[in-house]
């Protein structure tokens, strides 16, 4: 388990960021304990990276060049200095071509049974290139959230545009307003290289959670 602690002067500083758990299957889910934020997107879109940056923590979350590189759910803790104590969640790429058969037949079932069945899942944020935007998994995945979870609360979604770092600063606008209509839904932008968007992640999370997280 790793553990850190920072100095700062935002609500948003991580105070304590923590390595939980990994979950290869779902069996193996750590209890559900605190509210979970999850983070998903096709494989290298930067869901490990936002994570980290979010946390403001190097290397805490495991991210490579390699797509595919997370296949299990894992899940960190974080706590930050206006008082949010919840579980950031990493969540198996998808949209990876380069498995085999068999790997392929077990990460679908993770993924879904994560986001219909667990009972403290309160948002789900979705990761996309800026520049790619929306694509059909994406889209899928969205609706998907969206479906009713018998049992359990709703999931919010929030859909994250990255690596805005490499797009030039007078592309960026466009490119976030098309995401926007073709996701029909809020779009932040996001870079993990530069921290860009990082308080709005945190501020819409913090709003979140004061409303109680369910839609
Ligand atoms: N320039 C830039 N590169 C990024 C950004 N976010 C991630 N990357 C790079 O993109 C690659 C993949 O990042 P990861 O965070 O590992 O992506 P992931 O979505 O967790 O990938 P999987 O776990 O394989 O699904 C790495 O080389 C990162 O350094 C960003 O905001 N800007
Ligand atoms: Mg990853």
């Amino acid at each position: 388990m790793t553990t850190a602690q920072t100095q700062g002067t935002s609500p948003f500083d991580v105070l304590q960021a923590e390595f939980l758990a990994s979950a290869g299957d779902p069996s193996s889910f750590p209890p559900p304990a605190l509210a979970e934020i999850a983070f998903a997107g096709r494989s290298n879109v930067g869901k490990s990276s936002m994570m980290n940056a979010l946390m403001q923590r190097h290397g805490l979350v495991r991210t490579s060049s390699t797509p595919g590189c997370t296949r299990a759910v894992n899940v960190f803790r974080a706590v930050t200095r206006g008082g949010l104590d919840l579980q950031l969640v990493d969540l198996p790429g998808y949209g990876f071509a380069k498995r085999s058969k068999s790997e392929r037949i077990t990460w679908g079932p993770l993924l879904e049974t994560y986001l219909q069945q667990r009972p403290t899942l309160r948002a789900v944020i979705v990761l996309v290139d800026v520049r790619r935007g929306i694509e059909d998994d994406d889209r899928q995945l969205l609706e998907f959230c969206a479906l009713d979870r018998p049992g359990n609360a709703p999931v919010r979604t929030m859909v994250v545009a990255t690596k805005l770092d490499l797009l030039s600063k007078s592309k960026r606008k466009p490119a976030l307003e098309a995401i926007k209509k073709s996701a029909g839904t809020r779009v932040i932008g996001f870079s993990a290289s530069d921290g860009d968007g990082r308080l709005e992640v945190w501020t819409l999370l913090d709003r979140w959670a004061r409303e109680g997280f369910a839609s």
